[in-house]
C-alpha cells in the first residue's frame, strides 16, 4: 500500500485561478490537485486532497490523517495568520508537515508575516505559485523514504 500524504487548502482556496490571478495565478484547485495526483503516483504517494472553508472540517482532516497517513501538506489559507486550533491539530499529528503558501506572504501586509502553523512544520515553501505543492510533496516522499513506481 502506498503511504498516504493529505493535501488540505484553506479558505476561499477554491476560487484560485478565478479571481486575483496577478497574485496566485491562473491555475485552478482543481488544476493543482490533477498535478499533486500525477506527482503522488510518481513518487509512490496515495494523495487525498482537500479543501474547505470551514476551520473545524480542516481540523477534523488533520485528526482523521493521525495514525494513518504518512504527511500532511497543508495551505492554511487565512487560517495560517489566525488559527491555534489549527496548530494545536498539526501537534497530534507525528509525522512531516510541510506548509505551503502561493503567494510570497512576506512581499505582502505585515498580517501574513505571522504564521501559527510555521512553528509545527517540518518546512516552509512560499511565494513558488503552485509549484509548492509539488515541491511539498517530493519533500514528504524524501523525508518518509517512499519508494518510486
Ligand atoms: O499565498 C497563499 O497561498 C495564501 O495562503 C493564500 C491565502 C492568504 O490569506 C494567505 O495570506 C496566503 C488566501 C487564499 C485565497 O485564495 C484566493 C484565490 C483566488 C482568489 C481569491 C482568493
Amino acid at each position: 500500500m502506498s503511504p498516504i500524504v493529505v493535501v488540505l487548502n484553506g479558505p476561499n482556496l477554491n476560487l484560485l485561478g478565478k479571481r486575483e490571478p496577478e497574485i496566485y495565478g491562473h491555475e485552478t484547485l482543481a488544476d493543482v490537485e490533477a498535478d499533486c495526483r500525477r506527482i503522488g503516483a510518481e513518487l509512490g504517494l496515495s494523495i487525498e486532497f482537500h479543501q474547505s472553508n470551514r476551520e473545524y472540517e480542516i481540523i477534523e482532516w488533520i485528526h482523521g490523517a493521525r495514525d494513518r497517513a504518512a504527511g500532511v501538506v497543508i495551505n492554511p489559507a487565512a487560517f495560517t495568520h489566525t488559527s491555534v486550533a489549527i496548530l494545536d491539530a498539526l501537534h497530534t499529528f507525528a509525522g512531516p508537515i510541510i506548509e505551503v503558501h502561493i503567494s510570497n506572504v512576506h512581499k505582502r501586509e505585515a498580517f501574513r508575516h505571522h504564521s501559527f502553523v510555521s512553528g509545527v512544520a517540518s518546512g516552509i515553501i512560499v511565494g513558488c505559485g503552485t509549484q509548492g505543492y509539488d515541491l511539498a510533496l517530493r519533500r514528504i516522499a524524501k523525508l518518509i523514504g517512499a519508494k518510486k513506481g
